[in-house]
């Protein structure tokens, strides 16, 4: 079973790139599930997503990576026994750490004879914001920047080249091995290649070294 996690801040766009790339997935034959933890602009309306043919689990209650991991790693294990999703495609609160989210989810393979793999790690860039993002919630992005595999830099469609410029130079800066891709996904721009990162590639398993390395850089060797 494979999880995808889509990172970024709240209102970065990630509910409605998930359910853009869930219709996606679903149409090229994969059993898909969606978990989201987040109260966000968009809610997601689980009867309309499930007439997609997805599975849909909402979690509430805290950060799926940290206080409520041990729920998060229960109901993926529900849903590999009541369901066998390919791709579960896991929209986090927008504080999450990605390294944290790859832990709780292999807990469930204490549950339920499966092995979890993961898709390489999204983070949304909202290039509208991208001055504000710096300013007053700077380390969370940085964190998700740095813990990214791809980084998406969003809504290209509302912004100006300056800030997505801007946008892309940060991601550079912070995390010089990322791949950088430009999306809008009101315009349909770049879903298609999502899925298929999500479906075709793999991201490292959860290793104590490399978090404990991540947290040195972050927060010095004191
Ligand atoms: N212009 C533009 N707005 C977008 C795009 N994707 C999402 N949004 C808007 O950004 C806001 C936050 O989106 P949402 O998916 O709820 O973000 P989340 O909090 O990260 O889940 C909503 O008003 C969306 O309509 C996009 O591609 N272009
Ligand atoms: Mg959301």
């Amino acid at each position: 079973m494979k999880i995808a996690q889509i990172a970024g801040f709240l209102g970065s766009g990630k509910t409605t790139l998930l359910i853009e790339v869930a219709k996606e997935l679903v149409a090229r034959g994969k059993r898909v599930a969606i978990v989201v933890n987040d109260v966000g602009e968009i809610n997601v309306d689980f009867k309309i997503v499930e007439s997609y043919g997805l599975r849909a689990k909402e979690m509430s209650g805290g950060c799926i990576c940290c206080e409520i991991a041990g729920n998060f790693a229960n109901t993926l294990a529900l849903l590999w026994t009541n369901f066998k999703p390919d791709i579960v495609i896991v929209e986090p609160s927008g504080v999450a750490i990605p390294w944290g989210l790859k832990r709780a989810a292999e807990y469930s393979e204490a549950e339920v004879p499966v092995t979890i793999e993961h898709a390489p790690v999204l983070t949304l860039v909202d290039s509208t914001r991208i001055d504000t993002l710096l300013g007053t919630v700077r380390r969370l992005v940085v964190t998700q920047i740095r813990e990214a595999d791809v980084c998406l830099i969003n809504k290209v469609d509302a912004s100006d080249d300056a800030r997505i410029k801007r946008s892309e130079d940060l991601v550079r800066e912070i995390n010089p091995k990322c791949e950088i891709m430009r999306i809008s996904t009101h315009k349909g721009m770049g879903v298609k290649e999502v899925a298929g990162i999500i479906a075709d590639r793999t991201s490292s398993r959860y290793d104590e070294a490399v978090e404990r390395e991540l947290l040195r850089q972050e927060y010095g060797s004191g």
